[in-house]
Protein backbone atom coordinates (compact mmCIF):
# COMPACT_ATOMS: atom_id res chain seq x y z
CA UNK A 1 0.00 0.00 0.00
CA UNK A 2 1.00 3.86 -0.62
CA UNK A 3 1.76 3.85 3.12
CA UNK A 4 4.75 2.31 2.79
CA UNK A 5 6.11 4.11 0.12
CA UNK A 6 9.14 6.27 0.56
CA UNK A 7 10.87 8.41 -0.79
CA UNK A 8 14.63 9.02 -1.81
CA UNK A 9 16.88 11.60 -3.62
CA UNK A 10 16.81 10.23 -7.34
CA UNK A 11 18.92 11.14 -10.34
CA UNK A 12 19.81 14.75 -10.14
CA UNK A 13 18.96 14.92 -6.35
CA UNK A 14 15.00 14.63 -7.74
CA UNK A 15 12.85 12.91 -4.73
CA UNK A 16 11.34 10.07 -6.28
CA UNK A 17 8.44 7.55 -5.15
CA UNK A 18 10.32 4.07 -4.15
CA UNK A 19 7.76 0.87 -4.08
CA UNK A 20 8.16 -1.43 -1.45
CA UNK A 21 8.87 -5.00 -2.71
CA UNK A 22 4.80 -5.78 -1.73
CA UNK A 23 4.05 -2.63 -3.79
CA UNK A 24 5.93 -3.55 -6.64
CA UNK A 25 4.06 -6.97 -6.86
CA UNK A 26 0.83 -5.42 -6.44
CA UNK A 27 1.41 -2.84 -8.92
CA UNK A 28 2.84 -5.85 -11.54
CA UNK A 29 0.02 -7.56 -10.37
CA UNK A 30 -2.85 -4.67 -11.05
CA UNK A 31 -0.92 -3.65 -14.61
CA UNK A 32 -1.27 -7.37 -15.37
CA UNK A 33 -5.18 -7.12 -14.52
CA UNK A 34 -5.63 -3.79 -16.49
CA UNK A 35 -3.83 -4.97 -19.48
CA UNK A 36 -6.14 -8.04 -19.71
CA UNK A 37 -8.83 -5.73 -19.39
CA UNK A 38 -10.44 -7.73 -16.44
CA UNK A 39 -11.60 -6.39 -12.95
CA UNK A 40 -10.23 -5.00 -9.90
CA UNK A 41 -12.04 -5.86 -6.87
CA UNK A 42 -12.24 -4.34 -3.61
CA UNK A 43 -9.63 -6.17 -1.73
CA UNK A 44 -7.07 -5.92 -4.25
CA UNK A 45 -4.13 -3.88 -4.58
CA UNK A 46 -4.57 -0.52 -6.64
CA UNK A 47 -2.57 2.46 -6.73
CA UNK A 48 -3.47 5.42 -5.41
CA UNK A 49 -4.55 7.37 -8.01
CA UNK A 50 -6.97 4.85 -9.27
CA UNK A 51 -8.39 4.78 -6.12
CA UNK A 52 -8.70 8.24 -5.98
CA UNK A 53 -10.15 9.01 -9.30
CA UNK A 54 -12.99 6.61 -8.83
CA UNK A 55 -13.54 7.24 -5.19
CA UNK A 56 -14.21 11.36 -7.27
CA UNK A 57 -15.71 10.24 -10.44
CA UNK A 58 -18.10 7.55 -8.14
CA UNK A 59 -19.06 9.76 -5.97
CA UNK A 60 -19.54 12.96 -7.81
CA UNK A 61 -21.93 10.37 -9.80
CA UNK A 62 -23.91 9.41 -6.83
CA UNK A 63 -24.49 13.20 -5.66
CA UNK A 64 -25.83 13.91 -9.31
CA UNK A 65 -28.13 10.66 -8.95
CA UNK A 66 -29.55 12.50 -5.52
CA UNK A 67 -29.38 16.52 -6.38
CA UNK A 68 -30.91 14.95 -9.36
CA UNK A 69 -34.10 13.92 -8.26
CA UNK A 70 -34.74 17.90 -7.15
CA UNK A 71 -35.69 19.30 -10.66
CA UNK A 72 -38.60 16.05 -11.21
CA UNK A 73 -39.70 15.97 -7.23
CA UNK A 74 -40.45 19.05 -8.11
CA UNK A 75 -42.99 18.07 -10.29
CA UNK A 76 -45.22 15.06 -8.59
CA UNK A 77 -47.66 17.24 -7.05
CA UNK A 78 -48.28 18.51 -10.57
CA UNK A 79 -48.44 16.02 -12.87
CA UNK A 80 -51.33 15.74 -15.32
CA UNK A 81 -52.88 12.37 -14.21
CA UNK A 82 -52.12 9.79 -11.59
CA UNK A 83 -50.81 7.33 -13.86
CA UNK A 84 -48.48 10.71 -14.86
CA UNK A 85 -47.77 10.88 -11.01
CA UNK A 86 -47.27 7.20 -10.49
CA UNK A 87 -44.49 7.00 -13.28
CA UNK A 88 -42.49 10.16 -12.08
CA UNK A 89 -42.44 9.04 -8.81
CA UNK A 90 -41.31 5.93 -9.04
CA UNK A 91 -38.90 7.56 -12.04
CA UNK A 92 -37.02 9.75 -8.69
CA UNK A 93 -37.01 6.91 -6.06
CA UNK A 94 -35.01 5.08 -9.53
CA UNK A 95 -32.06 8.03 -9.14
CA UNK A 96 -32.87 7.56 -4.82
CA UNK A 97 -31.60 3.74 -5.31
CA UNK A 98 -28.44 4.29 -8.37
CA UNK A 99 -27.17 7.20 -5.48
CA UNK A 100 -27.62 4.49 -2.88
CA UNK A 101 -25.51 1.55 -5.46
CA UNK A 102 -23.31 4.21 -6.05
CA UNK A 103 -22.05 5.77 -2.53
CA UNK A 104 -22.08 1.54 -1.45
CA UNK A 105 -19.68 1.16 -4.55
CA UNK A 106 -17.20 4.00 -3.46
CA UNK A 107 -17.56 3.13 -0.21
CA UNK A 108 -15.66 0.00 -0.90
CA UNK A 109 -12.98 2.26 -2.24
CA UNK A 110 -12.04 3.29 1.79
CA UNK A 111 -14.20 6.46 2.08
CA UNK A 112 -17.03 6.08 4.38
CA UNK A 113 -20.35 7.50 2.99
CA UNK A 114 -21.18 10.28 5.61
CA UNK A 115 -17.50 12.17 4.58
CA UNK A 116 -18.66 11.82 0.66
CA UNK A 117 -22.08 13.71 2.54
CA UNK A 118 -19.91 15.75 3.65
CA UNK A 119 -17.97 16.37 0.98
CA UNK A 120 -21.34 17.38 -0.97
CA UNK A 121 -23.19 19.29 1.97
CA UNK A 122 -20.09 21.47 2.14
CA UNK A 123 -20.38 22.05 -1.98
CA UNK A 124 -16.95 21.37 -2.06
CA UNK A 125 -18.16 17.95 -4.22
CA UNK A 126 -19.05 18.55 -7.57
CA UNK A 127 -22.56 16.95 -8.91
CA UNK A 128 -23.71 17.19 -12.71
CA UNK A 129 -23.83 20.51 -13.98
CA UNK A 130 -27.27 19.91 -15.55
CA UNK A 131 -29.26 19.23 -12.48
CA UNK A 132 -28.25 23.14 -11.89
CA UNK A 133 -31.29 24.54 -14.49
CA UNK A 134 -34.22 24.37 -13.63
CA UNK A 135 -37.28 22.62 -13.92
CA UNK A 136 -39.67 25.62 -15.42
CA UNK A 137 -42.78 23.34 -17.25
CA UNK A 138 -44.57 19.62 -17.36
CA UNK A 139 -42.71 19.47 -20.87
CA UNK A 140 -39.55 19.95 -18.80
CA UNK A 141 -40.31 16.02 -17.35
CA UNK A 142 -40.05 15.32 -21.17
CA UNK A 143 -37.12 16.68 -21.94
CA UNK A 144 -35.19 15.62 -18.68
CA UNK A 145 -36.14 11.96 -19.95
CA UNK A 146 -35.22 12.33 -23.15
CA UNK A 147 -32.45 14.37 -23.51
CA UNK A 148 -31.07 14.09 -20.09
CA UNK A 149 -31.47 10.43 -19.48
CA UNK A 150 -30.38 9.52 -23.01
CA UNK A 151 -27.05 11.26 -22.10
CA UNK A 152 -26.75 9.34 -18.99
CA UNK A 153 -26.99 6.31 -21.32
CA UNK A 154 -25.00 6.95 -23.36
CA UNK A 155 -22.43 8.11 -20.88
CA UNK A 156 -22.70 5.29 -18.84
CA UNK A 157 -23.77 2.43 -20.68
CA UNK A 158 -19.71 2.06 -21.41
CA UNK A 159 -19.06 2.32 -18.00
CA UNK A 160 -20.60 -0.98 -17.25
CA UNK A 161 -17.12 -1.97 -18.21
CA UNK A 162 -14.94 -0.05 -16.16
CA UNK A 163 -12.40 -1.98 -14.53
CA UNK A 164 -13.57 -1.24 -11.12
CA UNK A 165 -16.14 -4.51 -10.30
CA UNK A 166 -18.41 -2.81 -7.78
CA UNK A 167 -19.10 -0.05 -10.38
CA UNK A 168 -19.04 -1.82 -13.05
CA UNK A 169 -21.40 -3.75 -11.90
CA UNK A 170 -23.46 -1.00 -10.05
CA UNK A 171 -23.60 0.22 -13.83
CA UNK A 172 -25.21 -2.34 -15.59
CA UNK A 173 -28.86 -2.12 -13.62
CA UNK A 174 -28.80 1.82 -13.26
CA UNK A 175 -28.48 1.38 -17.34
CA UNK A 176 -31.57 -0.79 -17.54
CA UNK A 177 -33.43 1.64 -15.73
CA UNK A 178 -32.15 4.63 -17.21
CA UNK A 179 -33.43 3.25 -20.54
CA UNK A 180 -37.13 3.22 -19.25
CA UNK A 181 -36.49 7.19 -18.17
CA UNK A 182 -35.54 7.58 -21.46
CA UNK A 183 -38.45 6.26 -22.88
CA UNK A 184 -40.88 7.66 -20.54
CA UNK A 185 -39.32 11.09 -21.22
CA UNK A 186 -39.71 10.39 -24.64
CA UNK A 187 -43.16 9.70 -24.87
CA UNK A 188 -44.30 12.79 -22.56
CA UNK A 189 -42.77 14.87 -24.94
CA UNK A 190 -44.32 13.25 -27.99
CA UNK A 191 -47.42 13.38 -26.76
CA UNK A 192 -47.15 16.74 -26.00
CA UNK A 193 -45.90 16.88 -30.00
CA UNK A 194 -48.73 15.54 -31.21
CA UNK A 195 -51.46 17.77 -28.56
CA UNK A 196 -52.33 21.19 -29.31
CA UNK A 197 -50.01 24.12 -30.72
CA UNK A 198 -49.89 25.44 -27.16
CA UNK A 199 -48.82 22.02 -26.12
CA UNK A 200 -46.18 21.16 -28.91
CA UNK A 201 -44.48 24.79 -28.38
CA UNK A 202 -43.95 23.92 -24.54
CA UNK A 203 -42.53 20.92 -25.67
CA UNK A 204 -40.53 22.72 -28.40
CA UNK A 205 -39.31 25.51 -25.53
CA UNK A 206 -38.18 22.52 -22.96
CA UNK A 207 -36.25 20.77 -25.70
CA UNK A 208 -34.30 24.48 -26.42
CA UNK A 209 -33.80 24.71 -23.16
CA UNK A 210 -32.22 21.54 -22.14
CA UNK A 211 -30.41 20.65 -25.49
CA UNK A 212 -27.18 22.54 -24.95
CA UNK A 213 -26.88 21.84 -21.29
CA UNK A 214 -27.37 18.12 -21.95
CA UNK A 215 -24.97 18.13 -24.41
CA UNK A 216 -22.28 19.35 -21.37
CA UNK A 217 -22.99 16.71 -19.54
CA UNK A 218 -20.52 14.63 -20.96
CA UNK A 219 -17.46 17.03 -19.98
CA UNK A 220 -15.33 19.63 -21.24
CA UNK A 221 -13.98 19.20 -24.80
CA UNK A 222 -10.79 16.00 -24.66
CA UNK A 223 -8.28 18.81 -25.07
CA UNK A 224 -9.24 20.40 -21.75
CA UNK A 225 -10.15 17.15 -20.14
CA UNK A 226 -7.53 16.77 -17.25
CA UNK A 227 -9.04 13.42 -15.98
CA UNK A 228 -9.54 11.68 -19.42
CA UNK A 229 -6.11 10.16 -20.84
CA UNK A 230 -5.25 8.55 -17.62
CA UNK A 231 -8.92 7.09 -16.36
CA UNK A 232 -9.13 5.69 -20.37
CA UNK A 233 -5.34 3.89 -19.44
CA UNK A 234 -7.02 2.47 -16.11
CA UNK A 235 -10.07 1.50 -18.20
CA UNK A 236 -12.55 3.23 -16.31
CA UNK A 237 -13.76 5.21 -19.40
CA UNK A 238 -13.88 3.43 -22.34
CA UNK A 239 -14.18 6.59 -24.64
CA UNK A 240 -13.57 10.17 -25.00
CA UNK A 241 -15.99 12.87 -23.66
CA UNK A 242 -15.96 14.25 -27.24
CA UNK A 243 -16.57 10.83 -28.51
CA UNK A 244 -19.40 9.87 -26.63
CA UNK A 245 -21.05 13.39 -27.08
CA UNK A 246 -20.91 12.67 -31.11
CA UNK A 247 -22.66 9.75 -30.42
CA UNK A 248 -25.42 11.37 -28.28
CA UNK A 249 -26.00 14.17 -31.08
CA UNK A 250 -26.34 11.17 -33.70
CA UNK A 251 -29.02 9.38 -31.42
CA UNK A 252 -30.93 12.40 -31.33
CA UNK A 253 -31.29 14.12 -34.68
CA UNK A 254 -33.08 10.79 -35.69
CA UNK A 255 -35.08 10.86 -32.45
CA UNK A 256 -35.83 14.46 -33.01
CA UNK A 257 -37.40 13.95 -36.42
CA UNK A 258 -39.58 10.94 -34.86
CA UNK A 259 -40.96 13.71 -32.21
CA UNK A 260 -41.36 16.20 -35.17
CA UNK A 261 -39.74 18.62 -32.91
CA UNK A 262 -36.46 20.48 -33.86
CA UNK A 263 -33.27 20.69 -32.18
CA UNK A 264 -32.08 24.44 -31.61
CA UNK A 265 -28.44 24.43 -33.10
CA UNK A 266 -27.97 26.44 -36.67
CA UNK A 267 -24.73 24.38 -37.44
CA UNK A 268 -26.15 21.38 -36.88
CA UNK A 269 -25.10 18.63 -39.68
CA UNK A 270 -22.95 15.82 -40.67
CA UNK A 271 -19.79 15.76 -42.13
CA UNK A 272 -19.15 12.99 -44.28
CA UNK A 273 -15.33 13.74 -44.46
CA UNK A 274 -14.58 13.39 -41.20
CA UNK A 275 -17.46 11.53 -40.20
CA UNK A 276 -18.55 13.37 -37.27
CA UNK A 277 -21.32 15.67 -36.41
CA UNK A 278 -20.89 18.88 -36.59
CA UNK A 279 -22.85 21.35 -33.94
CA UNK A 280 -22.42 24.81 -32.66
CA UNK A 281 -19.97 25.99 -29.67
CA UNK A 282 -20.90 25.16 -26.67
CA UNK A 283 -20.95 27.75 -23.86
CA UNK A 284 -17.98 26.92 -22.14
CA UNK A 285 -17.94 29.54 -19.80
CA UNK A 286 -21.56 28.87 -18.50
CA UNK A 287 -20.82 25.73 -17.98
CA UNK A 288 -17.11 26.95 -15.82
CA UNK A 289 -19.51 29.11 -14.02
CA UNK A 290 -21.94 25.99 -12.94
CA UNK A 291 -19.28 23.84 -12.11
CA UNK A 292 -17.99 27.15 -9.70
CA UNK A 293 -21.56 27.50 -8.01
CA UNK A 294 -23.11 30.09 -10.41
CA UNK A 295 -26.07 28.51 -12.29
CA UNK A 296 -29.84 29.40 -11.75
CA UNK A 297 -30.48 26.70 -9.15
CA UNK A 298 -27.09 25.70 -7.82
CA UNK A 299 -27.23 27.28 -3.99
CA UNK A 300 -31.12 25.91 -4.36
CA UNK A 301 -30.11 22.71 -4.74
CA UNK A 302 -28.15 22.14 -2.04
CA UNK A 303 -30.00 24.17 0.43
CA UNK A 304 -32.78 21.69 -0.21
CA UNK A 305 -30.22 19.08 -0.13
CA UNK A 306 -29.21 20.18 3.49
CA UNK A 307 -32.71 20.41 4.41
CA UNK A 308 -33.67 16.94 3.71
CA UNK A 309 -30.69 15.79 5.16
CA UNK A 310 -31.41 17.75 8.75
CA UNK A 311 -35.13 16.25 8.34
CA UNK A 312 -33.60 12.31 7.59
CA UNK A 313 -31.83 12.26 11.61
CA UNK A 314 -34.49 10.88 12.86
CA UNK A 315 -34.08 8.22 10.62
CA UNK A 316 -30.41 7.54 10.96
CA UNK A 317 -30.97 7.93 14.83
CA UNK A 318 -33.75 5.50 14.78
CA UNK A 319 -31.82 2.71 12.27
CA UNK A 320 -28.40 3.26 14.69
CA UNK A 321 -30.09 2.69 17.68
CA UNK A 322 -31.98 -0.78 16.39
CA UNK A 323 -28.41 -1.34 14.93
CA UNK A 324 -26.89 -1.45 18.17
CA UNK A 325 -29.71 -3.40 19.80
CA UNK A 326 -29.63 -6.23 17.21
CA UNK A 327 -25.82 -6.23 18.37
CA UNK A 328 -26.36 -6.39 21.63
CA UNK A 329 -28.76 -9.08 21.42
CA UNK A 330 -26.56 -11.17 18.60
CA UNK A 331 -23.94 -10.77 21.62
N1 LIG B 1 -20.80 18.39 -14.46
O1 LIG B 1 -11.33 15.65 -16.79
P1 LIG B 1 -12.80 15.63 -16.93
C1 LIG B 1 -27.32 11.20 -13.64
C2 LIG B 1 -15.76 17.89 -13.96
S1 LIG B 1 -26.37 11.59 -14.98
C3 LIG B 1 -20.04 18.62 -13.40
O2 LIG B 1 -13.36 15.36 -18.27
P2 LIG B 1 -13.78 13.09 -15.93
C4 LIG B 1 -28.78 11.33 -13.68
C5 LIG B 1 -15.04 16.60 -13.65
O3 LIG B 1 -15.64 15.92 -12.58
C6 LIG B 1 -25.02 12.60 -14.46
N2 LIG B 1 -18.71 18.41 -13.38
O4 LIG B 1 -13.40 14.64 -15.82
C7 LIG B 1 -29.49 11.37 -14.83
C8 LIG B 1 -13.65 17.11 -13.34
O5 LIG B 1 -13.65 17.66 -12.03
P3 LIG B 1 -12.53 17.33 -10.90
C9 LIG B 1 -23.92 11.93 -13.69
C10 LIG B 1 -18.16 17.95 -14.52
O6 LIG B 1 -14.17 12.66 -14.58
C11 LIG B 1 -30.87 11.55 -14.79
C12 LIG B 1 -13.50 18.28 -14.30
O7 LIG B 1 -14.81 18.69 -14.64
N3 LIG B 1 -23.15 11.03 -14.47
O8 LIG B 1 -26.75 10.95 -12.66
O9 LIG B 1 -12.72 12.31 -16.63
C13 LIG B 1 -31.53 11.75 -13.61
C14 LIG B 1 -12.71 17.94 -15.54
O10 LIG B 1 -13.42 17.00 -16.39
C15 LIG B 1 -18.90 17.66 -15.66
C16 LIG B 1 -21.89 10.68 -14.14
O11 LIG B 1 -21.38 11.16 -13.16
C17 LIG B 1 -20.29 17.91 -15.61
N4 LIG B 1 -21.09 17.72 -16.65
O12 LIG B 1 -15.05 13.10 -16.90
C18 LIG B 1 -30.81 11.72 -12.40
C19 LIG B 1 -21.21 9.67 -15.00
N5 LIG B 1 -18.07 17.22 -16.61
O13 LIG B 1 -13.14 16.30 -10.03
C20 LIG B 1 -29.43 11.50 -12.45
C21 LIG B 1 -19.86 9.25 -14.49
C22 LIG B 1 -16.84 17.23 -16.09
O14 LIG B 1 -11.30 16.84 -11.61
N6 LIG B 1 -18.87 10.25 -14.67
N7 LIG B 1 -16.89 17.67 -14.84
O15 LIG B 1 -12.36 18.63 -10.20
C23 LIG B 1 -18.17 10.41 -15.82
O16 LIG B 1 -18.35 9.71 -16.80
C24 LIG B 1 -17.07 11.45 -15.83
O17 LIG B 1 -16.77 11.78 -14.51
C25 LIG B 1 -17.44 12.71 -16.65
C26 LIG B 1 -16.26 13.71 -16.53
C27 LIG B 1 -17.63 12.36 -18.10
C28 LIG B 1 -18.69 13.41 -16.10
Amino acid sequence: MAEHTSTQAGDGGRLQAVLSPEDEAGQARFDEIIAQDSRIEPRDWMPEGYRKTLTRQVSQHAHSEIIGMQPEANWITRAPSLKRKAILMAKVQDEAGHGLYLYSAAETLGTPRHVLNEQLLTGRAKYSSIFNYPARTWADMGAIGWLVDGAAIANQVPLCRASYGPYGRAMVRICKEESFHQRQGFEILLELSRGTAEQKKMAQDAVNRFYEPSLMMFGPPDADSPNSKQSMAWNIKRFSNDDLRQRFVGMIVEQAKVLGLTLPDPDLRFDEESGKWIHQDLNWDEFKAVLAGNGPCNAQRLQRRREAHEDGAWVREAAAAYAAKTNEKAA
